[in-house]
């Protein structure tokens, strides 16, 4: 008998899928050195957080450990971790900044 080929469905427009990039997360991690305000100043130049932000994000680091800032691109939060913590060895202090993929 005759046979017919299985066709799939012409790909619409309306099936495009917009590509998310993963995102990463920017922690700041507590040590027992940096001054308060310093640690606020870093946040509010590097993460354009305003003062009660980054207040907010420098106490909960202090009172927690670790706190989260944001979240970016990899290229952007890698580069955000290392100019922060930069900032703050180039004033002698142990400030640390670390990345990490969202789940
Ligand atoms: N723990 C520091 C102090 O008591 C302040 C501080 C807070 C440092 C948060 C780092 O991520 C930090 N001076």
């Amino acid at each position: 008998g005759t046979t017919t080929k299985p066709r799939t469905r012409t790909r619409q427009k309306s099936d495009t899928k917009v590509a998310r990039p993963p995102l990463w997360k920017v922690i700041l991690l507590n040590d027992d050195y940096t001054p308060r305000e310093f640690v606020v100043q870093v946040l509010k130049a590097v993460f354009r957080l305003n003062e009660s932000q980054a207040y907010r994000v420098m106490m909960t680091a202090h009172q927690k450990g670790a706190c989260v800032i944001a979240v970016y691109t990899r290229d952007v939060a890698e580069t955000k971790a290392k100019e922060a913590t930069d900032l703050g060895k180039m004033n002698g202090y142990p400030l640390y900044f670390t990345t990490e993929r969202e789940e």
